[in-house]
């Protein structure tokens, strides 16, 4: 691929992430285009295909891979089915962005880690997008400095409207909480060693049988706390909120106080619906930064590493849910790699 050429992109997936990522990659983002759509229903990628010039459709992501015209895919399928588009697209040497979670354990993320490992060069950036989000950018910049001194806690905050009703109370962690582990284990340059789960009693609003909300407690190596509140059926609007409490000074993010009005006797703001308004700057930008580097032939932002430490906690999470207690979390060595 000549680096002036658009990069040719397939995007595995055609729900909802994967949709939104064909129309950023068709209408926002430069220097790439959406050569082929692949999905298990076939009629679905047929009309996502339809959308976009000179895109096929395809049922199998392998297929799609060995089409002469693929330079990149985009992974926006079930996290289930991350592994085997993961080793197909080793299988071609092909860049990947692989939405979170990179896989749904431990063992499976472990299996990609060393897959990628055997091909002796880095593929995959996880789609891990907060770190692309202007105010998470401002705030890890703000404890780097060291400004505020070293951090000692993080406290976030993590709401959604209303969970989809295939939602069950370990996705809670391992789809949603997900972002924090990586949030902070990216702000804070720490592992994290050991989560507790706690568990009050469900909101009414929550379908029978969710544990919703839940309050997760993150140790990491470094001696910091990380806490979230995690709560996906607030119904009240979209949230996601972080304060870092530092030896000299905190410094907090996600309030959304971007335009506030005064009439009528009340004063406020909109609050956002869902992560793909949210969070959508941040995503456009994450796309482009994967693009510009895969085209300069480079591969940046987070790693099967960061993918595989998220899937260990996550797993440990789920078990402290689910048991009760302190979990600690077993990674393995950290590999050169990824050094
Ligand atoms: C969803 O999969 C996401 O990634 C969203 O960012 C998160 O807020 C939501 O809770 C997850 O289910």
């Amino acid at each position: 691929m000549k680096p002036r050429e658009p990069l040719r992109i397939a995007v595995v997936g055609t729900g909802r992430m994967g949709a939104d990522h064909v129309r950023r990659i068709d209408r926002v983002v430069n220097g790439a285009r959406v050569t082929a759509v692949v999905d298990v229903d076939a009629e679905r990628a047929k009309s996502v295909a339809a959308g976009v010039d000179g895109c096929t459709a395809h049922t199998d992501p392998a297929a799609a891979m060995a089409s002469a015209d693929v330079d990149a895919v985009l992974v926006a399928s079930p996290g289930p089915a991350h592994e085997a588009a993961l080793l197909a697209a080793f299988e071609h040497d092909l860049p990947v962005l692989c939405e979170k979670p990179l896989t749904p354990d431990a063992a499976s993320a472990l299996r990609v880690l060393e897959a990628e490992q055997a091909l002796g060069h880095r593929r995959v950036q996880v789609g891990f997008m907060r770190r692309y989000d202007a105010e998470y950018v401002r705030l890890k910049a703000l404890l780097d400095s060291g400004r505020l001194g070293r951090p000692l806690m993080l406290h976030n905050r993590h709401r959604n409207v209303a969970s989809p009703p295939f939602f069950t109370s370990a996705m809670l962690i391992s789809d949603s909480v997900a972002h924090e582990v990586d949030a902070t284990r990216w702000l804070l340059g720490h592992e994290i060693s050991a989560v507790t789960v706690l568990r009050p009693t469900p909101s009414s609003g929550a379908p029978e049988g969710l544990r919703d909300p839940q309050f997760v407690l993150l140790e990491t190596d470094g001696g910091a706390i990380s806490d979230v509140e995690i709560f996906v059926n607030c119904g009240f609007g979209y949230q996601v909120q972080a304060e870092a409490v530092c030896e000299r000074g905190t410094a907090r993010i996600g309030d959304g106080h971007a335009l506030v009005t005064h009439t009528a006797g009340h004063w406020g703001g909109t609050i956002t619906q869902d992560w793909t308004e949210r969070f959508a700057q941040a995503y456009d930008d994450e796309v482009q930064a994967w693009v510009d580097s895969t085209r300069r032939g480079e591969v940046d932002g987070p790693s099967t590493w960061d993918g595989y430490a998220a899937a260990a906690v996550c797993e440990a999470g789920v078990r402290a849910l689910e048991e009760g207690g302190r979990v600690e979390v077993d990674l393995v060595e950290k590999p050169p790699l990824y050094r």
